[in-house]
């Protein structure tokens, strides 16, 4: 459906296109992806046909952690732009029919935040360390941590601080990386800050917000150790992972979002397991939608997909939202790679880089997955370059990496930055349009993606960006797709096909070619059909027959 500006349901079945602002143009040439960059490929995003930008953060940051290490929530990064700048995106974005959602990170801030710097300053038992996880160490010169919790990009959670004096002093909590410290949500300036930050970027526009590790805020004030691995934990009394809690400061938020005109909308990234628990923070007066990692993970398979289809509509419907469908994001193995790999399930903890790899057949499959998720019903999530059917970046060399996955765990986690690498717009040799001539990206592109670029698919019918164009454009046009119902259709085993009103989506997960159902015509097929039927790992959406 197409979403005009007044349009209270946009969300449920937006298409979301997620911008990682370094990697995605670069405007003044000096690398790094920025906000001019953005603006000046609107028009791309138009023609792609999404309804809304996610924008990771593009705030002030040491970008220890790509910039989920903010420093200044209300000022734009200089290496990206001016808050100017991206108040005149989001107006010229909306011009075009284009949504803008930010990224809040409140789990943490940067270490070079204002108000960790105070904290550090004012020392133990400050007001100013209060609003942080500041604990003494056990032992009695204090140099034990005080819990053995796990970050996770690996190692401790706790780092130890130096006092003025240069002797060791109190140790901090952080989830992730020790430039990032853990807010204390029981104190009422963290509450209170949020909500200012929401109110801001929604004074500014803005449509909507993500909301980081949006699970892990809230922690057990005793600080008690993590449960034995395989003990049962009573649901919400994880030390920092999915406590009750969490659920006041979301109903806190939404109304917030719901004192603003235009419906202004809050997408959760919630890693959990229990779709029941997931589902819970999307209750009618908490957020609209998150991110459904279960689908995400799955392998190809047609019963591991089709159950994790299932499990979402079934938790969502409880609830009465709609479920995201989600391939990839600038925090795992891109799609066509992970498809092309024995293994094609995603957890970080088997991330591994330099597994055997069928490139070709990864983008088959990831073809034929562009069109089961653009049928499911709900909104969908697109990761720039998805689109163009990148692999990830498998051999970047260590000294350019960035992403502290990657040092944290000693080189062993190849990290994330193989998925962060610029895009290839244009020419044929790096930096591929992304820069002008002669500019060199911060991570390096790899030099065979001529064939890659936005500008080499455009106009080439058989190029994953036609497919998702077309894909796009049929969803926006036929009242079948988007929000609603799905009805599955009988199927020999390894087939996945299903009825959105009088659309038919039928995807191939075996290894021969098999006959398509009934129907009265072909709407966009992910591969050539085979005399009528339909190849393997290959989708296709029909007319159901009977329908004119
Ligand atoms: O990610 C949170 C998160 O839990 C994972 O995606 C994370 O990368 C993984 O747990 C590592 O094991 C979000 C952002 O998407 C990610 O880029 C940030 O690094 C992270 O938060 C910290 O802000």
């Amino acid at each position: 459906m197409v979403h005009p500006p007044t349009d209270p349901t946009w969300w449920r079945d937006a298409v979301i296109y997620e911008v990682y602002v370094r990697s995605f143009a670069d405007g003044d040439g000096d690398g790094t992806g920025d906000l001019a960059g953005v603006r000046s490929r609107l028009p791309y995003l138009r023609d792609l046909g999404v309804d809304a930008l996610w924008f990771t953060p593009w705030y002030a940051s040491p970008l220890a952690d790509g910039g989920y290490d903010v420093a200044d929530y209300r000022a734009i990064d200089p290496a990206f732009g001016t808050l100017a700048e991206a108040e005149a995106l989001i107006a010229e974005a909306l011009e075009l029919g284009i949504r803008t959602v930010v990224d809040v990170v409140p789990n943490h801030v940067s270490d070079q935040h204002p108000w960790f710097r105070a904290a550090l300053a004012a020392g133990p038992g400050s007001p100013e360390r209060s609003r942080f996880w500041f604990h003494p160490g056990t032992g009695p010169d204090g140099s034990g941590i005080p819990t053995h919790w796990v970050s996770s990009f690996g190692g401790s959670t706790w780092t130890r601080t130096t006092d003025p004096d240069g002797t060791p002093g109190e140790w901090y909590l952080h989830l992730f990386a020790p430039e990032q410290p853990d807010l204390n949500w029981t104190h009422p300036d963290v509450w209170a800050e949020h909500e200012d930050v929401l109110r801001f970027w929604f004074d500014r526009g803005v449509a909507g917000i993500r909301i980081d590790s949006a699970a892990l805020l809230v922690k057990d004030p005793a600080l008690p150790e993590l449960p034995e691995p395989g003990a049962a934990v009573a649901p919400g009394a994880h030390p920092h992972v999915d406590r009750d809690e969490l659920h006041d400061v979301y109903r806190a938020w939404r109304k917030v979002a719901d004192s603003y005109a235009g419906t202004r909308v809050l997408v959760g990234e919630v890693w959990l397991e229990d779709a029941d628990r997931f589902a819970a923070y999307l209750r009618p007066d908490e957020m609209h939608t998150a991110f459904n990692f279960d689908f995400m993970a799955q392998p190809w398979d047609a019963a591991a997909l089709r159950a994790s289809i299932d499990r979402t509509l079934s938790a969502h419907r409880e609830v009465g939202a709609p479920a995201t469908w989600v391939l990839s994001n600038h925090d795992v193995t891109r799609p066509v790679t992970r498809y092309g790999r024995a293994d094609s399930s995603f957890a970080f903890a088997t991330k591994r880089a330099g597994v055997p790899t069928d490139l070709e057949l990864g983008t088959r499959r990831a073809r034929a997955a562009a069109l089961l998720t653009a049928a499911l019903p709900g909104s969908l999530y697109l990761y720039q370059g998805d689109e163009l059917g990148l692999p990830e970046v498998e051999d970047l060399p260590p000294e350019v990496v960035q992403d502290p996955m990657h040092a944290r765990s000693g080189g062993v986690d190849p990290g994330r930055d193989g998925c962060r690498v610029p895009l290839p717009w244009s020419g044929d040799r790096p930096p591929f349009g992304f820069a002008p001539h002669g500019v060199t990206p911060w991570l390096p592109q790899p030099d065979d993606w001529a064939a890659r670029t936005a500008q080499a698919q455009a106009d080439d019918p058989a190029s994953m960006l036609t497919l998702y164009r077309r894909a796009l454009a049929l969803r926006r046009a036929e009242p079948g797709l988007g929000d609603g119902d799905l009805r599955w259709l009988d199927a020999p085993a390894g087939v996945l096909a299903l009825a959105r009103g009088d659309v038919l989506c039928v995807v191939n997960l075996t290894a021969e070619p098999v006959a398509l159902p009934a129907h009265a015509g072909v709407l966009l097929a992910s591969h050539p059909l085979d005399g009528g039927r339909l190849p393997p790992d290959a989708a296709a959406w029909l007319r159901a027959a009977g329908t004119p």
